[in-house]
């Protein structure tokens, strides 16, 4: 750089510019605390992509862990996987399309704890494909609990006393055990914590990515990255503590590089058939007992209909959803549920989306053109409101909401106290069923044709029956309580 010249501060082009897909205000900066590794190998990652040309063809697959928004960042295609499952779903994605780029990225619990076998298998069978390995030496995410990496005499949530061989085992040396197998091509281990390291750590993201690109087979780059949040540690602290103890135990350096003996892995091209996809994801149902293909032709069912249901864990959310997908499924109706709920059930948060079609249902989630809100406490309706769409109905617990909400012209409303009935009936609990039957009342008064206004209540005790494991008494209660709920909200809407 010539001096006087203004240092230009850019982004790599492999991130998108602004990062749309982050909820709230900040669109420019990352979610990673300060002195995080994760965004410094980020970058290295978007600029290799970028150089490389291979945005257009690239999937990362976002792991569990404080990077599981790596989507928010990445201009490329993404997907996100359960805990651990970064292997399996790359084996899917290089297997159905041997011309994409795949790049997985895990943490050290994601990778070396939960998904370790997913992860070790796909190496030994040499898939084609890279992973960037964060080996932070700690759960991040969740708040420092120990990892297979930590170090011996680490302090962690889980191992107050420092982690001990004889307790927990040796911290897992995962590229020299990768590098032991036949398959994987190239095993690095590099670390962030000084320009030469980073400089080291960029060659390597591009050789594993290089390998990718010419299907060389399987590549690893462990990355040793700091998290002084939950180490407690200052950034400077954090990058001795990892040139010091995390390299004594974890060297740097390659591992194995077989990239320039190594010719290109193909496997059998896969024969894309679109009818027998369809055939394996939607087989025909022919429930028991029930005519296999019922239409009693009420206007309601010739769309998609898209119900949520939202209160605390607790209050029967997730179970009044299932009775509703196990009603769709008896009459041969193709169901999703998708249920929703903090880190705790009892007490937290819950909501499910259920979506209700003769079609295919494209994608579980509802999070707009709601056509049937349910909703069970306050926070939910300030949260979920505004997804019901034109003409949705919204149905509500008055014992929990005391306060009518304002919907828009077209938009009905509807409220029973269904908590307090069934405090009255003898059983709290029943509260879910008693608003399934002030639901029943409603769709009856005007939305279902006769035909359809008496099969609802033929299918009820069997949806009870499937959700509640066909146990008599409870199945009992609950249609009582759902027939309860039936007649309060008939009264109501009769004006009695
Ligand atoms: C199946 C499952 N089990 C447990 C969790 C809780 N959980 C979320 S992140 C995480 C650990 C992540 O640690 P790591 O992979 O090291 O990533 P880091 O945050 O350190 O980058 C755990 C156990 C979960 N989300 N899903
Ligand atoms: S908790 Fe640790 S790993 Fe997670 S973003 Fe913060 S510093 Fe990074
Ligand atoms: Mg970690």
């Amino acid at each position: 750089m010539i001096m006087g010249e203004k240092v230009k501060l850019s982004r790599p082009k492999g991130f998108f510019e602004t990062f749309e897909r982050r909820p709230g205000a900040v669109k420019k900066n990352m979610h990673y605390c300060p002195g995080c590794g994760h965004g410094i190998l980020h970058k290295l990652i978007a600029e290799a992509m970028a150089d490389f040309g291979i945005l257009d063809r690239t999937t990362i697959i976002s792991p569990v862990g404080c990077s599981v928004f790596a989507y928010y960042y990445f201009d490329c295609f993404g997907v996100q996987v359960p805990h651990g499952r970064s292997a399996a779903a790359a084996t899917g994605l290089v297997r159905a399309n041997p011309g994409g780029i795949v790049i997985g990225y895990q943490g050290d619990g994601d990778l070396a704890a939960i998904g370790f076998n997913n992860f070790i298998q796909a190496a030994n069978r040499g898939e084609n494909y890279c992973v960037f390995f964060v080996n932070n030496a700690i759960y991040g995410m969740t708040g420092g609990q120990m990892a297979p990496t930590s170090l011996i005499g680490q302090k962690t949530t889980t191992s107050p006393y420092g982690r001990s061989a004889l307790n927990e085992g040796y911290p897992l040396k995962v590229s020299e055990m990768v590098a032991q197998l036949e398959a994987p091509v190239y095993v690095e281990r590099v670390s962030l914590t000084t320009t030469r390291n980073i400089m080291k750590a960029r060659q390597a993201v591009r050789k594993a990515i290089q390998n990718n690109i010419e299907k060389k087979g399987f590549s690893l780059v462990e990355v040793l990255s700091g998290c002084p949040v939950n180490l407690k540690m200052t950034t400077k602290q954090m990058d001795e503590f990892i040139d010091t103890r995390m390299t004594e135990y974890f060297p740097l350096g390659v591992y194995k590089d077989e990239s320039a003996v190594r010719t290109t892995i193909t496997r059998p091209e896969p024969v894309y058939d679109a009818e027998k996809v369809r055939e394996a994801m939607y087989p025909a149902r022919i429930g028991e007992g029930v005519a296999d293909d019922y239409r009693c032709g009420s206007a309601i069912f010739d769309r998609e209909l898209r119900i949520k249901i939202a209160g605390f864990g607790g209050q029967g959310v997730l179970s009044l959803g299932l009775i509703l997908a196990a009603m769709g499924k008896q009459r041969n109706f193709n169901v999703s549920w998708l249920p929703s709920y903090g880190p705790e059930m009892r007490g937290g948060t819950a909501n499910c989306a259920i979506i209700v079609n003769r079609g295919t249902i494209g994608s579980p989630i509802v999070d707009s053109n709601c056509d049937l809100l349910i909703i069970l406490n306050k926070p939910s309706m300030e949260k979920y409101l505004p997804e019901l769409g034109e003409n949705g109905i919204l149905l509500y617990d008055g014992s929990t909401i005391e306060e009518a909400p304002e919907v828009k012209p077209g938009q009905s409303v509807f409220a029973l106290n269904g908590a307090d009935i069934a405090e009255a009936f003898g059983n709290l609990k029943c509260a879910n069923s008693v608003m399934l039957g002030a639901l029943a009342a409603v769709l009856k008064n005007g939305y279902l044709n006769e035909c359809d206004a008496a099969d609802i209540d033929k299918l009820v005790p069997d949806a009870l029956s499937e959700c509640f494991h066909g146990k008599e008494k409870i199945v009992k209660l609950n249609v009582e309580a759902y027939q309860l709920g039936q007649q309060k909200m008939a009264e109501k809407l009769s004006g009695k």
